[in-house]
């Protein structure tokens, strides 16, 4: 039998194809609408799917689904966290969906988390149908939720303030430009502490590959260490995706804590440090190349 469908019309009753276009490709699933809302900033769409559950897309592009937002959380947050020196209060730009704050709230020795996400729709869809992806972070009295430009908070953050800075923004048009820019990194590198790491989601290596290098070179400059890591994200344009992280002193982002990480990696579904220590060596030879000459 083949389980392969390319004929949009061939679909379940009441579903249709959900597309986000990218660069002549068309990345789908089969699935309803159940809202879809402009914002201030942006058009919001919850779908649900046949095989991811519920999913996320702004301005037409995929952000997250339900049975999917692990393999981009957990890798996005978890190297981070793990190898910090301490844990004590974090910093989340985006990630108005909460799935990258219930990857930090599994941390007991983290004690403030601040949110700053710029559109508060996303915020409030994302809790009224997306429950899966933010779980019981919403009511975590550690978390701080801020709607505001992420680019100002970090311009107006305290020096050495945060352990750790994660950015989970979206592509780099429309509201999240400004997260891809050297002025921006400047900033988080500012407002962490010693031995703090920051992290960011850094598209993919093959359907946006001039930012990621971008955001690579960008992060070198300004930090003096930093490296991507590479995973699938099957919805994302190319499913390849990719997360980068930098640090002042040292790389120590390649070196997770061992009682933090044991703790942690039982409670994940992809991420774990031989994951870790496997995507950070995975670099694709073509962007190797580029980053380091
Ligand atoms: N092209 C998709 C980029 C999405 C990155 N952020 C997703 C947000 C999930 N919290």
């Amino acid at each position: 039998m083949n389980n392969n469908q390319t004929n949009s019309s061939i679909t379940k009753q009441g579903s249709k194809w959900i597309d986000e276009c990218h660069q002549g490709i068309r990345y789908g699933m089969e699935g309803k609408v159940l809202i879809k809302e402009k914002s201030k900033f942006q058009e919001i769409m919850v779908i649900e799917s046949t095989r991811y559950g519920k999913g996320l897309l702004l301005d037409g592009c995929w952000m997250t689904a339900e049975k999917q937002e692990r393999h981009y959380h957990e890798c996005l947050v978890h190297p981070a966290l793990c190898s910090a020196h301490e844990i004590k209060k974090v910093l989340i730009i985006g990630g108005g969906d909460g799935g990258s704050a219930k990857e930090c709230l599994r941390y007991s020795e983290l004690e403030h988390l601040d949110m700053v996400e710029i559109d508060e729709k996303v915020i409030q869809i994302s809790k009224k149908y997306l429950q899966e992806i933010g779980g019981m972070a919403w009511q975590d009295n550690r978390l701080h939720v801020k709607i505001e430009n992420g680019i100002n908070w970090a311009a107006n953050a305290t020096d050495n303030s945060y352990d750790v800075v994660i950015v989970d923004g979206s592509d780099p048009n429309g509201p999240a430009e400004g997260l891809f820019n050297r002025d921006f990194y400047k900033n988080c590198k500012r407002i962490l502490r010693k031995g703090g790491v920051f992290a960011t989601q850094s598209e993919s290596p093959e359907a946006f590959k001039n930012v990621h290098i971008q955001v690579i070179k960008l992060l070198r400059e300004v930090f003096g260490n930093a490296d991507p890591t590479y995973g699938c994200v099957p919805m994302y344009p190319s499913g390849w995706w990719s997360w980068t992280f930098a640090s002042t002193e040292s790389p120590r982002y390649q070196k997770p804590n061992s009682k933090r990480a044991q703790d942690i990696a039982k409670q994940c579904e992809i991420w774990s440090p031989r994951w870790q220590a496997g995507a950070f060596q995975a670099i694709p030879a073509f962007i190797d190349r580029e980053i380091n000459k």
